[in-house]
């Protein structure tokens, strides 16, 4: 049972390094979502790799601004009539559940016009970076007679704090899973 209790323990903690790893990004940083300053949101995105599961949140004074997703032709048109979600509170988070383009303009007359839209792409899930579990170092011992090594509770870590660990949690998480079953 206690091999089965650290094992447990292994997956909560790759699940929670998993979920950990989904990034926020202000849109415009510091700046935000605004016309002030002519920010350049072009920039902004590109300088940034958006992943499936990140959130972007829009900060901005909702007396003269809000945020509309849009078609791609909308968003070069600047056609706010016909968004397919609109958001309007000034602290909008907007989850990046799908791949491909998320366009977003503020609907505020001539603001899209004055550069505040938005063209923010996801990559596709194969492009996103993923550590590969056989670069990290493996506690299988190798060869030797022993059929079923046994490794204790101690085997499962313990205090993680970066989800960049996430590859070598999930290494001893299947060396441990492997002694389970064995
Ligand atoms: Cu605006």
């Amino acid at each position: 049972m206690a091999l089965r209790a650290a094992a447990v323990a292994a997956l909560v903690v790759v699940v929670w390094a998993g979920v950990a790893s989904a990034a926020v990004y202000e849109v415009g940083d510091k700046t935000g979502w605004t016309i002030m300053g002519n920010p350049d949101y072009a920039a902004w995105a590109s300088s940034k790799k958006f992943h499936l599961g990140d959130t972007v949140v829009f900060t901005y004074n909702k007396q003269f601004h809000d945020v509309l997703a849009v078609s791609e032709a909308d968003y070069k048109n600047c056609n706010a009539s016909k968004p397919t979600a609109t958001w309007s509170t000034g602290n909008d988070s907007v989850v990046l559940n799908t791949t491909g383009h998320h366009y977003f303009l503020c609907g505020f007359p001539g603001h899209c016009a004055a550069g505040q839209k938005v063209d923010i792409r996801v990559a596709s899930s194969s492009a996103a970076p993923s550590e590969s579990p056989s670069a990290a170092p493996s506690p299988t011992p190798s060869g030797g007679t022993t059929a079923a090594p046994s490794p204790h509770p101690n085997a499962a870590p313990k205090a993680l704090s970066a989800s960049s660990v996430a590859a070598t949690v999930a290494a001893s998480l299947l060396s441990l899973a492997a002694a389970v079953l064995a």
